[in-house]
Order: C-alpha cells, then structure tokens, then sequence
C-alpha cells in the first residue's frame, strides 16, 4: 500500500471511471524507437535511451517500500485498478517502473462459514498437487472470523454503515509489475483517447504490416513460456505437436486461483502466425484442437463447462504471436468488447465459410490517439486528428 507521504509526492491524478482503459486492455506495441515517439512525452520526464526492450529484471526483487510513485496513470474504479509510475529507488531512479494494484474479486471459499470451509475438500480436489504448493496463506480463510472487525459509520434504524477491517491474508491486492517500462508501455496504461479504426486488406498490407515489421513489441516473454524458461509451474496444459500444439497457461491478468476471475490464454507453439490476419482453412486443425482440448481440460480441472466460457481473439492483439484468450463468462475482464473481442467459434465458421475471409475483410479495431499505428492509419485516410490536449484548449 501507498504511504500517505508517498500519495502526496504524485505529480497529477488522473482518474478515469470506465472500463475502457483499464491495465490490461493492451500492451501497446513497443517501438524499436519507443523514445522517440508518442506524445505523452510532453508531459513525462525524458525516457532514458538506455531502457533495456524485454526487461532485465529476471532476478530482481521487488520492495514496495522503495517505489516512489511519479504519477498516476489510471484509477479505474469500475474495476478496482490502478496503475502508478514511478521509480524503484533501490533499483534505478533513471528507470521507470508501472506498478497495478487490484482490489481481488471474492472467492467463494472466503464467504463460508470457517467451519466448513475447513471440512470442505471438493474445490481443493480440483486443483493440481503445484497448484496447492502456490496457493497462499489466503486460501481457506474466511471473512467471518474473529479477525475481522466492524468500524461504525452509522446506525440509523435498522440499517447500518461499517468499515470492514479484516485479515490481511484475505485483503491481498493482486500486484503487476513491469520493469523497466518504455515509453511505449506507460502510453498503454495511461488514460488518452482512443478511436474506432476500420482497417481493409489494404490498410494491413500498405500500413499495418510494414509497420508490424518495424515496430515489433518484444515476445520474449512468450518464447520463454513456449519454451519452459519462465511460468513453467504455471502451465496448466501442453500440447507438443509442431502444426496443432499450444500451451495453456493462466494470464497475466489472473492469479491462476481466484476461479471466479478465470483468464486463461493459449500460446500457439507453431511460429509465425501474428494474428488473426494470418488465418487461413490450414489452421482449422489448429483452432479446433484449442477449443477443444482447452474447454476440456478446464472443465476437468475447473469444473467450468464450455458453455461458461468466453474463447475469443484480439484485434489489434498487443502481441503477434497467435493466442487465444479463455475467460469465465461470468467475469467481465477487459478486452471483451465487441470493438476488440472475436468469438473462437465465429472465426473457424468464417474460415470454413471462405478461404481468404481474414486477408480480404475490413476489421474494425481501437487505437489509441499516440499509437504510431494510428497516426500511419489515419494519415492514409486523411482522416488524422487534432490531439486530444489541443482539442481541449479551444
Ligand atoms: P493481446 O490480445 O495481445 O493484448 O493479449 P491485450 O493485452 O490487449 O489483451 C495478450 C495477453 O497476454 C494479455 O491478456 C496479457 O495479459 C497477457 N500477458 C502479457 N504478458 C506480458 C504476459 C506474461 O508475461 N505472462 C502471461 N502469462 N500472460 C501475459
């Protein structure tokens, strides 16, 4: 948590009530020239040019106490984020740092009367030997315990105000960090407008492509997953064939145990597909065989059926590497809307129903006003924008 001295050194607040730009709607892509670009810098101190693209923190140990917030990037209250700037002062005051804080949905075990919840091995049975060895100090407490405490607001009547204040085992915030962070990864967090972009096949082959080939968003991450360098613990699934394989693993976005949060994402292993752009009826095997074999084994591991969940692709996607997205239809993560969010189902029905549907079709997608990509769009439109901050001033 943020000390209050720490609250008061925070340059500006921006707080923001939608949804829209919550912290994990995108990973902006991240330039080869990220400090060069983007029009947040105006407001920003000067990105250092010695930021390391892809992070160098594989042994570094985080210390909350020396983060020292700079600025406030978005305060989402719908869902109870947000996301700050700053420096680790023990780390590096020349390197930024994002740090996102999430309150954590309930978890029905939380709820229960501590009695049974103790006796109560049903979920437990579900989830896996390592999964066990992960769960924290959380697991198995309940809110109804001599721990927690009502502070009175007010009592009027029959109705009554408390604070709540109960264990902390129970009241974890789920932590992101993202060390060093570009410019290009602060102007994702920030709140900025955004605009509907339609993009034909032409869009994509004279503009977007070109400018995927220059400004590449580092996957190291992603082959450190395909290749058992990193979250190997947390991969929940592997399927090792060279044409139809993918690994399915929870995102960054959950905690892998929160259920009622559900986020998982399938990594394709096969290289070279980027996005949805890419599909074609030679990945039908391969699209098929994640619904498939994702919806079972998170219905036998999780006990959520194929109808409960949400199996969707992102367009624009923050990283080209082919992935699909598996979500509780119960949960309302970001990146489900209909201007970002395409139905698993409906894209192999579209591959089945014509061949070249993704190389030929217009795919609408939301760009955010200092993307690179949307200035290039845009400006082969002619239909580029005033920005935002001098829209304001007239
Ligand atoms: P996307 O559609 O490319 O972009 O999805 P989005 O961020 O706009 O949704 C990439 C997904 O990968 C997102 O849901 C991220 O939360 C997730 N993700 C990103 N990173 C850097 C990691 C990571 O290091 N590990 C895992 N497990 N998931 C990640």
């Amino acid at each position: 948590m943020l000390a209050a001295a720490e609250v008061k050194k925070l340059e500006s607040v921006e707080t923001n009530n939608t949804s829209s730009n919550s912290h994990g709607d995108s990973f902006q892509r991240q330039g080869q020239s990220a400090a060069a670009t983007a029009s947040p810098a105006a407001t920003l101190p000067p990105i250092p040019s010695s930021v390391v693209v892809g992070g160098g923190s594989n042994s570094t140990s985080y210390e909350l106490a020396h983060f020292e917030p700079v600025r406030i990037l978005t305060n989402n209250s719908t869902h109870k984020t947000v996301s700050l700037l700053g420096h680790f002062s023990n780390l590096s005051r020349d390197e930024y740092a994002i740090v996102v804080l999430e309150k954590t949905a309930f978890t029905e075990k939380q709820l229960r009367n501590p009695v049974t919840t103790a006796n109560s091995d049903v979920e437990t049975s579900r989830i896996s030997e390592s999964e066990q060895q992960n769960a924290t100090a959380a697991d198995g407490k309940s809110f109804f315990s001599a721990k927690s405490q009502l502070r009175t607001e007010f009592v009027n009547d029959i109705y009554g105000n408390f604070l709540c204040v109960t264990d902390p085992e129970i009241n974890q915030l789920k932590t992101t960090i993202i060390y060093p962070a570009t410019e290009k990864h602060i102007v994702k967090f920030e709140a900025q407008a955004r605009y509907l972009v339609e993009e034909t096949a032409e869009d994509y082959q004279t503009v977007t492509l070109p400018h995927l080939e220059k400004e590449q968003l580092s996957l190291e991450w992603v082959f450190n997953i395909l290749e058992h360098r990193k979250e190997k613990e947390r991969i929940v699934y592997e399927d090792p064939s060279d044409e139809t394989g993918f690994i399915l693993l929870p995102d960054l976005k959950w905690d892998g145990k929160t259920v009622e949060q559900l986020y998982l994402l399938a990594l394709i292993r096969k290289r070279g597909i980027k996005s949805l752009r890419d599909l074609t009826p030679a990945h039908l095997p391969l699209l098929r065989n994640i619904k498939d074999r994702g919806c079972e084994v998170i219905k036998s591991r999780y006990g959520i059926g194929a109808d409960q969940l949400r199996i969707h692709l992102h367009y624009q996607p923050s990283f080209y590497h082919l992935h699909v997205h598996f979500t509780y239809l119960k949960h309302d993560p970001p990146g489900i809307n209909a201007e970002k969010s395409h139905l698993l189902t409906t894209v192999i029905g579209n591959l089945e129903l014509v061949p070249d549907y993704y190389q030929k079709v217009t795919l609408p997608c939301v760009l955010r006003e200092s993307d690179n990509l949307y200035k290039k769009i845009t400006a082969v439109k002619g239909e580029t924008k005033e920005p935002e901050a001098k829209r304001a001033r007239k």
